[in-house]
């Protein structure tokens, strides 16, 4: 499979939630608030569904991570599969650097030295095939009309035509280390930057017709974080305490003009 764009629809209610790395816990909370939003709320996830700490591999849980968890990835991918089969067509998930591991993107080695190996050992063969395929369908941005533009990392590529984002292949990167992958035009840039200039910003939003950026990736510990006037950091689960994590919801009928019109409370909501 291949990088593509998701359109979302001009009606109805979209929930917006960043790296959970295997916070079950998270997710169904997430979930729940998606579900009360009726039949025509979207759910996008911004990537990085999988690859959390555990016991062995964190030994004293430390500050940084937040809230403690443990690592429940086979069972989150499990979870997200039931929920887009209750909710055809409004269960989404963008492909993270995490997800990307498992179909030949970099290794990442925040938990385990080779942390996709770690977790396909877990899987096991017919579980692994499953969620790699899975994986495969993961769109690379998601625009809505509304305005607002999802990638997993900030939105760094320079684009001059929607058709560079889609026919990408995943899996052509094998060996690639995180420097070499992240000079690679369009991908790098969105699985791995934490930061973009305003011009490519800009640039990027004019492009998909949006005009407010937002993503996850890096660890915001507030739990949101405006870069500029169009660029909106947010942290939904890994590496908050739940008292800071904050999801987005936005009406696709609405209109988003900037990172501003996010407003704390309102579209910028508390997960706890
Ligand atoms: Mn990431």
């Amino acid at each position: 499979m291949k990088t593509s764009v998701l359109q979302l629809p001009a009606r109805g209610t979209l929930v917006i939630g960043t790296d959970l790395q295997g916070n079950l816990r998270d997710f169904e909370r997430l979930h729940a608030y998606f579900e009360a939003l009726g039949e025509e709320a979207q759910l996008v996830l911004t990537g990085d569904l999988v690859h959390g700490p555990d016991e062995d591999t964190v030994g004293q849980w430390p500050d940084f991570l937040g809230t403690p968890y443990r690592d429940e990835s086979p069972a989150l991918i499990e979870a997200f599969v039931a929920a887009q089969e209750k909710a055809p067509g409004r269960v989404h998930c963008l492909m993270g650097n995490h997800d990307h591991a498992h179909l030949g993107g970099p290794v990442t080695a925040k938990f385990h030295p080779d942390e996709a190996a770690q977790l396909e050992a877990v899987l096991g063969a017919e579980r692994t095939a499953r969620w790699r395929a899975l994986a495969a369908t993961f769109p690379l941005v998601a625009v809505a009309p509304c305005g607002v533009v999802m990638t997993h990392a900030a939105p760094g590529a320079e684009l001059t035509h929607r058709s560079q984002l889609e026919g990408i292949a995943w899996d052509a990167y094998r060996g690639d280390s995180i420097d070499t992958f992240f000079r690679r035009p369009i991908l790098g840039p969105l699985l791995w930057a934490r930061s973009a200039s305003d011009e490519v910003v800009a640039q990027f939003l004019s492009v998909l017709g949006g005009s407010v950026a937002v993503f996850g990736h890096d660890v915001v510990r507030e739990g949101f974080a405006r870069d500029g006037a169009k660029q909106m950091v947010v942290s939904t689960s890994f590496g908050l305490f739940d008292e800071h994590k904050v999801f987005v919801q936005v009406e696709l009928a609405g209109r988003y003009p900037d990172a501003a019109s996010l407003r704390e409370g309102v579209e910028l909501k508390l997960l706890y």
